[in-house]
């Protein structure tokens, strides 16, 4: 597989993994895991060629590990990012001091007016470092790093959460913890 086939079966298995599984009549348990021979099974008439190799490739080359495998292979799930409603069964955890999270100026009134909110996910997400929230900024125009105040945060009763791919995430972060 190239680099544009992985990325490709990466954002389908992004969809429907994530956010829409009923598209290819998939049924996901409560913790977000899918048979892995019922998605190859119902991903068939998908424009994406999917099969062991091809979802063992992405598990293990993507570049944000965005995808999981259990034990023996026969169930997969998105670590993070999800919209619909499922378990992911995270442990709290102390963040550190401060993380970063990338956005647009196009939103910055409004999260100074309310701070960090979930949005569509189920989980405002924050990155460790700058470089990598850069990136997620980056994807929706001119990236501007907000630095959040987690480990103050955290002292006050907020509770953080890291995704097995290296994600924080948080429910919120409010406006009096984001040094804009
Ligand atoms: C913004 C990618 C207005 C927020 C990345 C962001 C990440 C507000 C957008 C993961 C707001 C939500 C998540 C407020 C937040 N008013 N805008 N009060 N609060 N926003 O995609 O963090 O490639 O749901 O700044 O790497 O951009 O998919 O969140 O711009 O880890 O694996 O609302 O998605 O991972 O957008 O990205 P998103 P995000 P994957």
């Amino acid at each position: 597989m190239n680099e544009k086939e992985i990325k490709r079966v990466s954002k389908f298995l992004s969809f429907v993994l994530r956010h829409s599984p009923e598209t290819i009549n998939l049924k996901l348990d409560e913790n977000g895991w899918a048979n892995v021979d019922e998605l190859i099974l119902q991903s068939k008439n998908q424009e994406v060629k999917l099969d062991l190799d091809a979802l063992t490739i992405v598990v293990e080359t993507n570049d944000k590990k965005r995808f999981a495998f259990n034990e023996d292979k026969t169930k997969i799930r998105a670590s993070q990012g999800h919209s619909i409603d499922i378990e992911l069964n995270l442990n709290e955890i102390e963040p550190p001091d401060y993380l970063y999270h990338g956005t647009v100026a196009a939103s910055i009134d409004s999260i100074k007016e309310i701070g960090l909110q979930k949005m569509s996910r189920q989980h405002v997400h924050l990155s460790k470092d700058k470089e990598t929230a850069i990136k997620v900024g980056g994807r929706r125009g001119k990236p501007i790093i907000l630095i959040v105040a987690a480990g103050r945060m955290q002292q006050e009763g907020f509770k953080f959460y890291l995704s097995e791919n290296g994600v924080w995430l948080t429910n919120e972060v409010p406006a009096k913890y984001i040094q804009f």
